[in-house]
């Protein structure tokens, strides 16, 4: 165990997660003996904020944080980030409930931190790092649209999606929490581009990403294109000049995967979206490359 451990925060958001609260933090308490765990709970009407107060009582090293209702994702870890930089962690770091981000590869993130890094992102894209049982046309859109933002942003990591991640507490303290966007779950993206932009040390470790097997998911369909759409607003800001060459490059890509799924048993999804995501992207780049 490192020291890093010993002063750690995992902030876990849930909602209607009754099932999986008990094996997410029996995971995390086997595997990293001496983090702390705040739940951050939106009153969920399954009872997840109740049962995390019966363990709450049990470990002293687990707090939990009532919110009044449904906030979003991004609402729930400002919250849990103020709580802890109101403490004295010094590494916060964000976990899903559902299974999908593993406890056991939280050592890998931490030891990052360790080595110098201001913040660590748990991975499904570089070499090493994987997804388990997801369909392919989620793997396919998440591919690509993490392939368009790498490129939109030029930010240099291959997974600014990803929500497994390990934060040094200057960085927190550096992010001004209100300016972040809040379109889909972009507030990820948001966060590590703002850290590689204003010089921190960002660094990706490869993880094993494991689809949810219990409870559901509290994910939209519209936040592909919104947050893509939102990408492409700051790659155009960002990278003028590039602009048209990556609308070249991505709209062959859109095609090609598009073409690849044809075929697939469950690429209905992946196909509208792509479709969806192209057109709009195509118009709104062609709009900003105007106003030029
Ligand atoms: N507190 C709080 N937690 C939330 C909210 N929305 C989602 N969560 C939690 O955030 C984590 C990620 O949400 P998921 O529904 O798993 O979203 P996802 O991982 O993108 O979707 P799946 O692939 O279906 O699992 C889970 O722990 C959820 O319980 C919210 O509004 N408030
Ligand atoms: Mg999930």
């Amino acid at each position: 165990m490192t020291s890093t451990a010993a002063s750690t925060l995992v902030i876990i958001p849930t909602y209607n997660e009754i099932e999986n609260l008990p094996l997410i933090t029996g995971r995390v308490r086997k595997a990293n003996p001496e983090v702390h765990i705040l739940i951050v709970d939106d009153n969920s009407p399954d009872g997840t904020g109740q049962k995390a107060d019966e363990l709450a009582a049990k470990d002293e090293a687990f707090h939990v944080l009532h919110r009044e209702g449904k906030g979003g994702l991004l609402g729930a870890y400002i919250a849990g980030f103020e709580w802890g930089l109101e403490r004295d962690y010094a590494v916060l770091c964000e976990m899903d409930a559902d299974g999908s981000h593993a406890p056991e590869q939280l050592p890998k993130l931490l030891a990052e931190i360790d080595r110098g890094a201001d913040l660590v992102i748990g991975s499904r894209y570089i070499p090493g790092g994987e997804t388990v049982n997801w369909p392919a046309s989620r793997e396919y859109l998440s591919r690509l649209g993490n392939l368009y933002i790498s490129a939109a942003l030029g930010a240099g990591l291959a997974d600014m999606t990803a929500g497994y991640r390990a934060f040094r507490r200057e960085l927190l303290e550096h992010l001004d929490f209100e300016d972040l966007s809040r379109a889909g779950y972009i507030f990820q993206v948001d966060v590590a581009f703002r850290a590689v932009k204003d010089g921190f040390d960002v660094r990706e470790v490869p993880i094993t990403f494991t689809e949810r097997e219990l409870g559901e998911s509290k994910l939209d369909g519209s936040f592909v294109k919104d947050s893509l759409l939102e990408v492409t607003k700051w790659g155009v800001a960002h990278r003028s000049e590039q602009a048209q060459e990556l609308y070249k490059e991505v709209s062959g890509l859109v095609r090609r995967t598009v073409k690849d799924l044809d075929v697939e048993e469950r690429a209905e999804t992946a196909i509208n979206g792509a479709k969806d995501f192209g057109a709009e992207l195509s118009k709104l780049v062609k709009r900003q490359l105007k106003q030029r």
